[in-house]
């Protein structure tokens, strides 16, 4: 069994349920799953695809929370214990630093993840196409948008939780502008949050289950053995897209490069509320939450474009099988 610990913070309140027994799965689901309902506010159509953090004792996170006209935007949401969600009504009201910015035409799939001294948001943002947007929020009231990140077109802008090497970096998703059909995952980096560059590759598709396109999942977390990203993964079958999930360790001080990656996935759309919502067959993670005491990992990912489900692993067994389940 693998030692690796967590660097980072005790975070004793995460929200957890031990593993069920009889079951042998390194990541399981909650027996309460789904936790957020599409129905989270009066006009949501679905709220899913979200991002919780620690936030002054309890918890509080940026929402994906489609309307009932099917736009797509983002609300801050509260929660004392990390399992039920107070979302805002109101989508979050940009504020533009820069005049010259466009307002976000729309928003989806949030990152949020705090640096130093504020949390950072990232999400898919329209500008003439999809690419990454970055704003911050110190208090989940007032938020404010920085800039795009990268020229069209791009999802899946994910962050480090702190600067390596001098440098802020960023998982990213070169796309295009419809549901593509490709996609590999790489690093950009920047050391003002508005210019990046200094682009590394990361990896490609590999397995069946990831074959179509792959792209970063949550904030990855930082172990003693590397950072721990889980990805998602998509495979076409005759039905359409079917979205799972992985993990693979990168390496501290040169984040781009692969140290080991899990060969199959860890979670693949098997239940009901996966498999049955306005996207049929899918499971996508986009928050982490991380107990350094005792490497307890707690994931948020959206089910089936619908609804906000929740599963739980142990940074000790899921770096074990990352090493021994390797291609
Ligand atoms: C992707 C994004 C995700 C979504 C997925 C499945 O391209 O739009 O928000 O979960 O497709 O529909």
């Amino acid at each position: 069994m693998s030692s690796a610990k967590i660097i980072g913070s005790p975070l004793p309140n995460i929200p957890w349920e031990d593993r069920p027994e009889g079951c042998s799965d390194v990541v399981w689901r909650y027996s309460g799953n789904p936790i957020i309902p599409r129905n989270a506010t009066p006009t949501s159509n679905s709220v899913f695809n979200s991002a919780a953090v620690p936030y002054r004792g309890k918890f509080a996170g940026v929402f994906r929370a489609d309307t009932r006209t099917r736009h797509m935007q983002l609300n801050a949401g509260f929660s004392d214990d990390g399992f039920r969600w107070r979302i805002n009504p109101d989508p979050i009201q940009w504020i533009l630093d820069d005049p010259e910015l466009e307002y976000p035409h729309y928003l989806y799939d949030p990152r949020v993840c705090w640096i130093e001294d504020r949390y950072w948001v990232t999400w898919c943002n329209g500008f003439h196409g999809p690419t990454i947007g970055i704003g911050y929020t110190r208090d989940f009231q007032e938020f404010h948008f920085l800039e795009n990140a990268y020229v069209p077109f791009n999802r899946n802008g994910v962050l480090f939780p702190r600067k390596i090497n001098g440098r802020f970096m960023m998982l990213n998703r070169p796309s295009d502008n419809g549901h593509t059909p490709f996609g590999e995952i790489f690093l950009s980096q920047s050391e003002d949050m508005i210019h990046w560059g200094r682009h590394r590759w990361v990896m490609r598709p590999q397995q069946a289950w990831e074959s179509t396109k792959i792209g970063p999942g949550p904030v990855p977390i930082e172990t003693t053995e590397g950072w721990l990203m889980f990805h998602h993964g998509v495979l076409t079958s005759c039905n359409g897209f079917v979205y799972a999930w992985g993990a693979t360790l990168l390496d501290l001080d040169k984040p781009w490069k692969v140290i080991a990656r899990g060969a199959p996935y860890l979670i693949a759309p098997w239940m009901p509320y996966e498999q049955v919502g306005d996207v049929p067959n899918v499971t996508f993670p986009c928050a982490a939450l991380a107990d350094a005491d005792t490497g307890r990992i707690t994931v948020y990912y959206g089910c089936a474009d619908t609804v906000t489900g929740l599963a739980f692993c142990k940074v000790d067994e899921v770096v074990d099988w990352v090493r021994k389940n390797q291609a």
